[in-house]
């Protein structure tokens, strides 16, 4: 079965999506996700000009040769681009064998090792009671899991945090990572603040959920080791399911010092895009969840090693699920997510009306479980049409300064 056709398509329905549309001489077509969020159109050319032209006449079948091929006649190895342009080839390829098959992607792949999907919804509120009312809003559309991100008094707008006021927001209490500008918002930052606050978030979340819901905290790389160190320490009585993201961490070794300190389970890696990033911090056993994306990680091939890896040392899957992952890269993690041992949890943002016209899917959620769905394939296809509908939109994500105008991480 042979690649016959390749095609890139941008589309920007509630936000911009990269999916590569694979067409074999057998006519079974495969898609893969691209999406590298603020800098979507460098997939693209990378994909168009440098791809594309070699995916012509090969073998549909060969998905690790064609993975080791992309990888490394590039000789320029790794990077968010390539794993991404990787990823996209790599997911529309395991669909495509998967359609042939007529099976679910995740038979291929093992199996089902769960019935159901444990998956984290967001939770945001720029004050404590806005906070409440939003994991409320969460546990009524069936999560069972909930990631907590509050505002910091003294501070305008923080990342993580819904600060939209249409009506839409306030009811689904919903923040969209990028935003559509012709430059990245400026936010602001103080981490004394933060660290001074976000304890007596979390007592007031604990008094009035109680100890059994699962709650998650996304520190975004804001934090130097001493600083994560003390944070998780402040947060043990709070029962943490993860601490995701406390340091910046292509810093490794910076993560011994946060686990000699708290026995709050750490999670990272959404930034990452290769085994070499989690290599010191797995098998030193620094964290407990890996948290990339199939996306960014090269798709299902690479993301599976990593996942193998780990699970040597105990370490789980925390795939990440932002709305930044379009419904296609989505629907891969589902799949490896039901079939491999070492599953954690599942991030879930839901995606607005008008990006599941355009990406029709078989996935659902019931309550607070993500299931694949039965379809041969990934379960997802792209309705061009529809796409056509929404061009490109320039979209950054936001930055963070200091007080003092210091550029910090957001
Ligand atoms: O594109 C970046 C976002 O997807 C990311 O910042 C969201 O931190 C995030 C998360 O945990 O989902
Ligand atoms: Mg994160």
């Amino acid at each position: 079965m042979l690649i016959e056709k390749a095609e890139v398509i941008v589309t920007s329905p509630d936000r911009n999506f990269v999916t590569l549309k694979l067409t074999t001489d057998s006519g079974i077509t495969g898609l893969g996700d691209g999406t590298l969020n603020g800098r979507e159109l460098s997939v693209v050319s990378y994909l168009n000009d440098h791809v594309v032209p070699l995916l012509i006449g090969r073998d549909a079948h060969r998905i690790e040769d064609t993975w080791q091929f992309l990888y490394r006649s590039a000789y320029w190895r790794r990077g968010p681009v390539t794993m991404a342009a990787i990823a996209a080839v790599d997911v529309a390829l395991w669909d495509i064998k998967a359609k042939a098959a007529g099976m679910p992607l995740y038979q291929l792949l093992g199996g089902a090792s769960r019935t159901g999907i444990l998956a984290y919804g967001h939770a945001s509120g720029a004050s404590t009671d806005e906070l409440l009312d939003s994991i409320r809003a969460h546990q009524e559309q069936g999560f069972q899991a909930i990631r907590v991100q509050s505002g910091v008094p003294g501070l305008r707008a923080i990342y993580g945090v819904s600060a939209a006021k249409t009506d839409a927001a306030v009811v689904e209490h919903h923040y969209e990572p990028a935003q559509r500008a012709a430059r990245p918002v400026e936010e602001d930052w103080d981490t004394r603040a933060y660290l001074r606050h976000l304890p007596t978030v979390f007592e007031a979340v604990r008094h009035h959920f109680g100890p059994e819901l699962p709650l998650l905290h996304d520190g975004h790389h804001r934090m130097t080791p001493v600083q994560a160190a003390r944070l998780g320490k402040e947060l043990e009585p709070y029962d943490l399911f993860w601490l995701e993201d406390c340091t910046p961490a292509e810093n490794q070794e910076a993560l011994r010092l946060v686990r000699q300190h708290t026995t709050t389970p750490l999670a990272i890696g959404e930034v990452f895009n290769s085994v070499w990033d989690y290599r010191q911090i797995i098998a030193e056993q620094l964290i407990d969840y890996v948290r990339s994306s199939v996306t960014h990680t090269g798709g299902i091939s690479h993301l599976r090693k990593i996942l193998d890896f780990a699970a040597q040392y105990q370490i789980k899957s925390g795939i990440h699920g932002p709305t930044d992952i379009s419904p296609v890269g989505m629907a891969a993690a589902l799949h490896l997510d039901l079939a491999i041992h070492n599953f954690g949890i599942q991030e879930y943002m839901p995606h607005g009306e008008r990006t599941n016209r355009v990406f029709e899917q078989s996935f659902t959620f019931t309550d607070g479980y993500l299931h694949p769905g039965e379809r041969p394939g990934l379960g997802v296809e792209l309705d061009v049409d529809q796409a056509s509908r929404y061009p490109y939109q320039t979209a950054y994500l936001p930055f963070n300064r200091l007080k003092d105008g210091t550029v910090h991480d957001w």
